[in-house]
């Protein structure tokens, strides 16, 4: 048995002052039955905890680290960055030249916003949308994770979804009346609510591949009609890239499947690591922006010179030739593997590049009442085996595992003898 007195010491110590003794939910591993690890250190697609113990880490900090930990450039970014001072609460070179890279690489972003997460990315991308449509309805997917603003705690994925919490208490009863969650995949349920309310429904926001339900590719399709019945009916489409943007492809989902979106929200691997989002879109939309426009949003650490620092550095890394297509063969072979490990165990296996969930259900999972029929207790125990065998995965269902750039053939090798291992005992 790995010892991990260290990490317990440390959990037991958190929970007297930190809610689940975390900051974050789904690390409190409650789902898992399982104690949480302590992180020590991180060096390419590895993790080292408190009590020494290593870990392939297939977490990557649940998406952003497409280059694996302390990735020595965008370390001497960093470093570099935060010599010359950690923040200025002022306009710097380094956010114009990120926001470059960004248009130059989204196609549906004309004009940028910088922001420090996901959630205020897509808050604000919410709020400009009902701004500028002079409406309030929004419609989201049932298992889409938007983060924790009001609006989008209904029928959330992720740690909501971890924890089975149904919504939260505290968004009153009248904002989460204005968003109408339908199931993801289902075109025909879209078109009736546009039938039932089209004139007030302000926007659609969609993970364009789901990753907070566990990895749903969309059906062929699914996209463009959200595109065109956001079109017809003058409703913005919103895509939330924050997972998929830089990850399925450099230019995101939108690129991949050629849909431009009227606004995107972006995070995770654009901050390199550390805490920085954006969100943008089509000029006329953000220039109704404060301080051109009346709809306000504002932040202190926005565009924080040592993140912005982090963020150029990953996104210049990830310029390289067959950069992707690297991506892509490894993930391919991990599914491969994995699913030769599991010829005994029903499961499905949805993947994108390297984005993918192991679902334990015979599938298919197309939508969160398919992913909800996964057996959980079954996912616990192949969870904890792994870890066990020194490969960190997600400590949830509903979660994506992520291949870095890092992850070598003997690293996945070694991943999908621990799953060969640890299946047969399932
Ligand atoms: N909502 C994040 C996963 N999709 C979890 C973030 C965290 O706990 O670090």
């Amino acid at each position: 048995m790995t010892n991990t007195a260290n990490s317990e010491r440390l959990f037991q110590a958190a929970l007297e002052m930190m809610p689940g003794g975390v900051n974050s939910p789904v690390r409190a591993w409650g789902a898992v039955g399982a104690l949480p690890r302590f992180i020590a250190r991180g060096e390419g697609a590895r993790v080292y905890d408190v009590d020494g113990n290593s870990y392939l880490d297939c977490v990557a900090s649940w998406g952003p680290l497409i280059l694996g930990h302390a990735y020595p450039q965008v370390v001497a970014a960093v470093s570099r960055a935060a010599a010359g001072g950690t923040s200025f609460g002022a306009p710097t070179p380094g956010e114009v030249e990120l926001a470059q890279v960004l248009r130059g690489a989204v196609p549906g972003l004309e004009m940028v916003r910088l922001v420090s997460s996901g959630t205020e990315a897509c808050m604000s991308a919410l709020r400009l949308a009902r701004g500028a449509t002079g409406r309030n309805l929004v419609v989201k997917f049932d298992g889409c994770y938007h983060g924790h603003a009001d609006s989008f705690l209904v029928a959330a994925g992720s740690g909501v979804l971890t924890q089975s919490i149904p919504g939260s208490p505290g968004v009153p009863e009248n904002i989460a009346q204005l968003t109408l969650s339908l199931p993801y995949n289902d075109l025909e349920r879209v078109r009736r609510a546009f039938k039932d309310h089209g004139g007030e429904i302000a926007t659609v926001i969609v993970e364009p591949v789901a990753g907070n339900m566990g990895v749903v590719p969309p059906w062929p399709g699914f996209l463009e009609g959200l595109r065109q019945i956001c079109t017809d009916a003058g409703a913005l489409l919103i895509f939330d890239e924050v997972i998929t943007g830089f990850r399925v492809a450099r230019g995101g989902a939108q690129a991949l499947y050629g849909i431009k979106p009227d606004l995107t929200c972006l995070g995770k691997i654009v901050g390199g690591g550390l805490p920085l989002a954006a969100y943008g879109g089509r000029r006329d939309l953000m220039s109704q922006m404060a301080p051109v426009g009346p709809v306000y949003q504002a932040g202190t650490l926005s565009g924080n010179p040592v993140a912005v620092a982090a963020g150029l550095a990953t996104l210049k890394a990830l310029e390289g030739p067959g950069f992707y297509e690297d991506l892509e063969e490894k993930g391919a072979w991990l599914e491969k593997e994995l699913m030769k490990a599991a010829a005994q165990v029903p499961v499905t296996l949805n993947r994108l590049g390297s984005m993918m969930t192991l679902f334990f259900t015979a599938g298919p999972v197309t939508n969160l009442e398919e992913a909800k029929k996964s057996n959980l207790k079954r996912f616990s125990k192949f969870f904890q085996g792994m870890l066990e065998e020194g490969i960190y995965l997600p400590p949830s269902q509903f979660e994506a595992f992520f291949i870095s750039r890092a992850h070598t053939p003997e690293d996945l090798e070694l991943t999908a003898a621990a799953a060969r291992r640890v299946m047969s005992r399932l």
